[in-house]
């Protein structure tokens, strides 16, 4: 195929994209957040699912009226088996997937919180994507769940 075609393909794709690109196609499944405390930084945690017929980059989050700006974050483990959190510059749903955010796995990081995250309120949060349209989602800071976690995380395995 020569490279004129190519383009000429690429463009009606460009123009094709934003009629099968809805914002409804991402489902958000889960959401929380813990309380704040005194920390400077806090995760947020939300699990979507892509049932768009493309592939989805989350690309970057913010929350600005809690804090200054939002990172993407992973955990990883070091040379050393320390692990880790390390930013990450975005991540990837293939259609049918879905992206499950955890403690101790990949999370969104509200960096220089402009103030506390108490138990019980909402906070929003801007989550921007290529493949389609920017998602406001309403996050619950809950102290229940963060209860829940320690106490499955110290639960021994069931044979
Ligand atoms: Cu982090």
């Amino acid at each position: 195929m020569c490279i004129k075609r190519l383009r000429w393909l690429a463009a009606l794709l460009v123009t094709c994209l934003p009629a099968l690109s809805h914002a409804t196609c991402i489902r958000v499944l889960d959401r929380w957040a813990p309380p704040s405390y005194s920390q400077v930084n806090a995760a947020a945690y939300i699990t979507l699912r892509n049932d768009c017929p493309q592939r989805i980059r989350l690309r970057s989050a913010s929350a600005e009226a809690v804090s200054l700006s939002a990172e993407l974050h992973t955990h990883i483990t070091d040379a050393q088996g320390i692990i880790r959190m390390r930013q990450v510059k975005e991540m990837t749903l293939a259609p049918g997937e879905s992206l499950t955010m955890q403690p101790g796995g990949k999370h969104l990081m509200l960096m220089n919180l402009r103030r506390k995250l108490a138990d019980g309120e909402e906070i929003v949060l801007t989550l921007r994507f290529t493949g389609v349209p920017t998602l406001k989602v309403s996050i619950p800071i809950s102290s229940a769940r963060l209860l829940a976690h320690l106490k499955s995380r110290n639960t021994p395995p069931h044979h």
